[in-house]
């Protein structure tokens, strides 16, 4: 599909308003760690990422956010804290997809951004959790560790093997 047609920035729409649409079946995957809430919507920036590149990946993540933001969760740490998780995953995947475009490096892209999402998202939840939930001692946070490299190999690893069983068919319809 050519860049800039209208048919790619309609589909850019389409795309974000079903991650919305997805993103409101969120529930927590660990009920102790409840601020941490599982949703399927990154397939779509995923499916995107693939078919138009990085930067249109980012767009529909963003405008998925901010739709979601405005809509329902009025948070703007967990709404920032989902947009950078998605975009340390999406942003590996497609890049090292983008060096050998077959189902190998998609692969390798798959483990690489569990990795670098699940090592991003630990660090980070370290310095957030401390504002958002003052309450918390530092010693509990510690233990949460886990809990949080566990939440986000978990979730990615379901976006990515979905991703992997339904990409092709998608793409064959903006072939
Ligand atoms: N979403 C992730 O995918 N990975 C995370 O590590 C993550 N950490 C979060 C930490 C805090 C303190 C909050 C409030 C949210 C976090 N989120 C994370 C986003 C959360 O799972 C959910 O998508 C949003 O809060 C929107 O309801």
């Amino acid at each position: 599909m050519k860049k800039n047609s209208a048919a790619r920035i309609a589909t850019i729409g389409i795309m974000s308003a079903l991650a919305t649409g997805l993103m409101f079946l969120e529930f927590p995957i660990f009920p102790s760690v409840n601020f941490l809430k599982f949703d399927p919507s990154d397939i779509l920036p995923l499916l995107a990422g693939f078919i138009f590149g990085p930067i249109d990946g980012i767009l529909v993540l963003l405008i998925k956010d901010i739709l979601f933001y405005l809509l329902k969760s009025g948070d703007i740490v967990g709404i920032s804290m989902n947009f950078v998780a998605g975009a340390s995953f999406l942003l590996p995947v497609i890049y090292i997809y983008r060096v050998r475009e077959n189902r190998v490096f998609e692969i390798i892209g798959y483990v690489v951004g569990i990795l670098v999402v699940s090592g991003v998202m630990t660090v980070l939840n370290m310095i957030v959790v401390p504002f958002y939930a003052p309450n918390i001692p530092l010693r509990e946070i510690v233990k949460y560790l886990p809990y949080i490299a566990g939440f986000n190999a978990i979730k990615f690893s379901i976006v990515a093997v979905v991703t992997g069983l339904i990409r092709k068919r998608i793409e064959r319809i903006f072939e």
